[in-house]
């Protein structure tokens, strides 16, 4: 075990501490500690407990920075085997030893080079970035035939390199992210301007899933484009991005949305819902996560998105936020006017989401959201604490007596995602409540015994098993978001200040409109 490592096992002890002290409880002169850690204080002696409130806050900084140290370990862990063993592919295979290229990205490759550039960078991996940084100069081609996703090539690779010109400055990421952003433009070539979901990157062809319904596109695919391309015109002087996106909002605008909601499948010919299905987790999610963000980007200039925003979430609360009978707060799916009681990893976003909109609703709504936030999140880390691996599954339901835990084997596996820990560090920059940095301190110990295997991050099959089988996949967005989320939890808050940054649904920074973003993240 590392130093740092050691240091944390005391972690808890310190917290409890802090959540003593942040309770406004105070220690009394003469008070005796039963156990104090590190020898700094033998037991009997009394200590003078009017300083230890000072003294536990220096003590928190300096185990946020052996936190953070930790989550370093952990972050050139998994570049250096994906380095060694899959640089060029798309993804590590850390059991096999070798990479992985999938169908996403259509022919496009280095998927963890992009997204873990500007995470490599905030962390000061000076070393690890100078090696993604040359991989995107002499090996990023972008002259590929294949089917891509829009959405993945815009949230990982687009949103990946955007953030990484903001944060350096460096020519080469703003000119593959103008190129790339070029290749996706005939995608929204329809009758309604909604892009289809697919794009052959070399022939500009374009079409929609096979499985989505009757033609139709997915909303947190065409929904989830606003902030980089509103970057993309900004930084190239053309306004042809931004046109795009701006269609995309007035087609949604203008249909009618049952209850007010939106539904996860539109047509991009006719402009009409093709299916009544509604969700804040998949297919959904990222849809409602830039409303908010696109007011935020703008300085909040952009009511319009606001008002979407704050519509759209006042009909989620109406008819799809439930209480359980253990009294868990958690958003249900709906089909039709009919609710299926499961909510899945990719929703637990939302906690962080509705805490971040709640700072800016009116001063009566603010608490009232912030409310929701808190219990969605706390939901959210019960479906990791009440598994045998203290990580939680890809779906979990509130029906037939169950609470928070998924029901079928096929919802049982993690794959490293970051929707969870997400929330924690959104709730914890807007409550500090300390019990946000000693949830995701558990998550960093599961990630450890679980999920660390020889080579790199691994999924896992089954959280409900502590010795579950592995996946063989380390996914890139566990260096994009999962490992910057955790880090920035520990950090203080003007690292990439959520005043001066949005976080693209890839946790990749894009500056608010007010933002020098020449100036250092440090
Ligand atoms: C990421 O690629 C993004 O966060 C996306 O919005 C949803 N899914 C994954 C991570 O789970």
């Amino acid at each position: 075990m590392s130093f740092g490592l050691a240091f944390l096992a005391h972690f808890n002890y310190y917290s409890e501490i802090l959540i003593f002290c942040e309770k406004g409880q105070k220690f009394r002169d003469g008070d005796v500690l039963p156990k104090f850690p590190l020898g700094l204080h033998s037991p009997g002696e009394t200590w003078h407990l009017s300083v230890l409130d000072t003294v536990f806050r220096k003590l928190s900084v300096l185990l946020s920075t052996f936190i953070q140290f930790s989550f370093l370990q952990m972050m050139k862990f998994a570049w250096d085997n994906y380095k060694q063993y899959a640089l060029g592919k798309n993804e590590l295979r850390p059991l096999t030893k070798n990479g992985h290229i999938g169908n996403m990205f259509g022919g496009l490759r280095g998927a963890t080079v992009v997204d873990a550039l500007d995470t490599l960078y905030i962390m000061e991996l000076e070393e690890e970035f100078q090696e993604a940084k040359k991989w995107v100069e002499k090996s990023f081609d972008l002259n590929v035939n294949g089917e891509a996703s829009l959405f993945e090539v815009n949230i990982r690779y687009i949103g990946g390199l955007l953030a990484a010109y903001y944060l350096t400055g460096e020519e080469v990421f703003k000119s593959k992210a103008l190129e790339l952003g070029e290749k996706l433009l005939p995608a929204f070539n329809t009758p309604t301007g909604i892009p289809r979901g697919v794009i052959n990157l070399g022939s500009g062809m374009s079409w929609s899933w096979g499985w989505a319904s009757a033609g139709s596109s997915i909303l947190a695919e065409f929904g989830t484009l606003h902030l980089e391309f509103l970057h993309l015109s900004e930084l190239s002087g053309n306004p042809v991005f931004a046109e795009k996106v701006m269609n995309i909002r007035k087609v949604l605008n203008r249909v009618e949305k049952p209850q007010g909601l939106y539904p996860n499948f539109l047509s991009p010919v006719t402009g009409n819902w093709v299916q009544h299905h509604v969700s804040i987790g998949g297919l959904g999610d990222s849809f409602y996560e830039y409303l908010i963000k696109s007011w935020l980007m703008s300085d909040k200039k952009d009511s319009e998105a606001k008002k979407m925003y704050d519509d759209a979430l006042e009909a989620i609360e109406k008819h799809l936020v439930k209480k359980s009978a253990g009294g868990l707060t958690y958003i249900a799916e709906w089909r039709g006017g009919i609710l299926d009681h499961k909510m899945g990893h990719l929703a637990c976003f939302s906690g962080g989401m509705i805490a971040l909109g709640a700072e800016h609703a009116g001063q009566e709504r603010k608490q009232h959201y912030m409310d929701l936030a808190t219990e969605i999140t706390n939901t959210c880390h019960e479906s990791y604490a009440r598994s045998d691996t203290k990580l939680g599954p890809e779906a979990f339901r509130f029906d037939a007596g169950t609470e928070a835990m998924a029901t079928r084997l096929s919802e049982r596996y993690y794959i490293l995602r970051p929707e969870v820990v997400e929330s924690y560090m959104y709730m914890w920059r807007l409550t500090h409540d300390p019990k946000y940095r000693q949830w995701g301190w558990e998550v960093v110990k599961a990630l450890e015994k679980h999920c660390r295997v020889e080579a790199g991050f691994s999924g896992i099959r089954d959280v409900y098993t502590t010795t579950p089988t592995h996946d063989n996949m380390q996914q890139s967005f566990f260096l994009a978001e999962t490992l910057k989320y955790l880090y920035l939890l520990f950090c203080e808050d003007d690292v990439l200040s959520l005043d001066d940054w949005v976080f693209n649904t890839e946790a990749h920074p894009l500056p608010v409109n007010h933002t020098n973003f020449k100036a250092s993240v440090q």
